[in-house]
């Protein structure tokens, strides 16, 4: 079974709340009603995909909570709680225990450090965790020893400075190549995974999600979509305008997995 043969996701309704979400320059606050559009556009990505989504209702007290991403990461048959390391997401992780206790027969806790899902690449042969403004040493190491308690392998990398998250930078396109950013692969993070670089000024691209056959990636990067489609990959894009604003992507609207 491929890797990202993934039938089972969480996601969450945003809220109106989501349009003071953090962002490290202010370009404007997004508009609730895009959000809601294009996450309900997301949503209906992953049902056709034969993915069944689990959606949680939105939470007013945490305007980033629609990016569930960063409150755990799963596993089949096995979920890590994490400590995101942003204080105004650090009640998140509370919100999203239930739903994973209900799908999950292990359900384990960080508890030292900080560290956000965004921050960890899952591959098949290691879990790469992205030390950063969000992930802290201690937690990316709290975090190795979890994931060796489910039998994963974590490897601790550094996220390029001044980017939010390891992912932001890079993505697993299939099980030996990982669509990256110039910046994040000049440090040789991946060895013996096959690099595909972004086009110069699609950086943001890189935030990609493959799941079963599909490559999903933002409409703004055309030169992306064009370089994934000449190399075999069945590319779908989806518009991502105004969660960009508050520096999000593809990958941190839902927690995915395979449940045989
Ligand atoms: C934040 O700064 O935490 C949110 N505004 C964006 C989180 C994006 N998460 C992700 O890419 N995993």
């Amino acid at each position: 079974m491929s890797f990202h043969a993934f039938n089972r996701a969480i996601v969450r309704t945003p809220a109106r709340s989501v349009v003071d979400g953090l962002r490290a320059v202010d370009t404007g606050a997004p508009r609730y009603e895009g959000v809601l559009a294009e996450h309900a556009a997301y949503v209906r990505a992953l049902h056709m995909l034969g993915v069944r989504v689990e959606t949680l209702p939105a939470l007013e007290a945490f305007p980033d909570s629609v990016f569930v991403e960063d409150t755990a990461l799963v596993f089949p048959g096995a979920a890590i709680l994490l400590r995101p390391g942003a204080p105004t997401r650090r009640g998140e992780t509370a919100e999203i225990a239930a739903a994973l206790e209900r799908n999950f027969a292990r359900v384990l806790r960080l508890e030292d450090g900080t560290a956000e899902g965004g921050d960890v690449l899952a591959t098949p042969r290691a879990v790469f965790i992205g030390a950063s403004e969000r992930t802290s040493v201690a937690g990316a190491a709290a975090l190795v020893s979890l994931l060796a308690q489910i039998g994963r392998q974590g490897v601790v990398v550094q996220t390029p400075p001044g980017v939010l998250h390891l992912k932001s930078d890079c993505s697993m396109l299939d099980e030996e190549t990982i669509l990256c950013t110039p910046r994040l692969a000049a440090a040789e993070p991946f060895p013996g995974l096959r690099l595909m670089l972004t086009p110069d000024g699609e950086e943001g691209a890189a935030n990609a999600l493959r799941i079963g056959e599909a490559v999903l990636i933002s409409d703004a990067y055309p030169q992306t979509a064009e370089l994934l489609a000449r190399s075999g990959y069945s590319v779908t894009q989806l518009t991502t305008g105004e969660i960009a604003k508050i520096d999000a992507g593809l990958s941190c609207m839902s927690l995915r997995w395979r449940d045989s």
